[in-house]
């Protein structure tokens, strides 16, 4: 199938809700580990103003256990079935669930692992014409907030994100399929998020559109004052989204959509 450039199917800015179908995601763990709820939660995004839903069924949040394909599956097809027409997106760095979510219909696979989780997933992505999301993590989720190291984690993760996209392209995927992502909180302290942040405009310089996840994220509730938080606010999360936006940000992931769509509309009339 060809599916036009990525950036013609969601034009800037356009917001990606999250809908988590685990019992142990961060900050919505267990609401929508149920399918109708998820569902329900899924169309009232799109009715919110959500370019597309990202469907998950494996909880990627700081010291999660993997979980086996099968449950993965078990979790996330249901619900891919109840948005049959929707535009979806399926967070997984699993082969056998991309396969089954494509033939459901998904568009985009959204993989936390760049595709280093599964030797079989860069052409079961190519294979479908899918557009993928490349993001950046240090180490893996069980491990990855014990004191991650950078020489410079704007640099280092650019280098990463460009080899990733070489080698996605080499596996046959388009690059006006690929998005990237620079993983906030994927490995990473309070200082580099922000860095990231700050310096969003570096990865956007790569050439591909830029995906941010900073919804709900810890470090934005860490500078509230609390250092033990482990969300951050939605208001803190629309000021993050608006900024990474003023900085070439193309998608932004967001639990809460509605809040996001006013704001990057606000942010893109006085960018216009
Ligand atoms: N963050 C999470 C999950 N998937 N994908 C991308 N591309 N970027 C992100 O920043 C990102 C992501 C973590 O958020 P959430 O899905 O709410 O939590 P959990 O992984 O615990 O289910």
């Amino acid at each position: 199938m060809t599916r036009p450039p990525l950036v013609e199917r969601f034009p800037r800015p356009s917001v990606m809700g999250v809908v988590n179908v685990t019992p142990d995601s961060f900050s919505d763990g267990g609401v929508y580990f149920r399918s109708e709820p998820a569902i329900a939660l899924g169309w009232a995004m799109l009715d919110d103003g959500a370019a597309m839903l990202d469907v998950g069924g494996e909880s990627t949040r700081p010291g999660a256990e993997p979980v086996p394909a099968e449950e993965e599956l078990r979790r996330v097809a249901p619900v891919l079935e109840g948005l049959a027409g929707a535009p979806l997106s399926v967070d997984t760095a699993k082969a056998e669930v991309a396969r089954r979510a494509l033939e459901l219909g998904v568009e985009l696979v959204n993989d936390v692992t760049a595709l280093r989780g599964d030797p079989d997933l860069a052409a079961v992505v190519a294979e479908a014409g899918a557009y993928v999301c490349l993001m950046h993590m240090q180490g893996e989720p069980r491990t990855m907030q014990h004191n991650p190291t950078y020489d410079d984690v704007v640099s280092d993760v650019c280098r990463f994100l460009a080899e990733r996209a070489a080698f996605a392209v080499g596996r046959g995927i388009a690059e006006e399929r690929i998005c990237v992502d620079p993983g906030f909180g994927f490995g990473k302290t309070v200082e580099h998020n922000f860095e990231l942040l700050r310096r969003l405009g570096e990865v956007w310089a790569l050439g591909f559109p830029v995906l941010v996840g900073l919804s709900h994220k810890s470090s934005l509730g860490k500078i509230q004052g609390d250092p033990a938080a482990t969300v951050g606010s939605t208001a803190a999360s629309v000021a993050a989204a608006v900024a990474a936006y003023g900085r070439g940000a193309w998608i932004v992931r967001a639990h809460n959509v509605r809040a996001h769509v006013e704001a990057l509309r606000v942010a893109a009339e006085v960018a216009r």
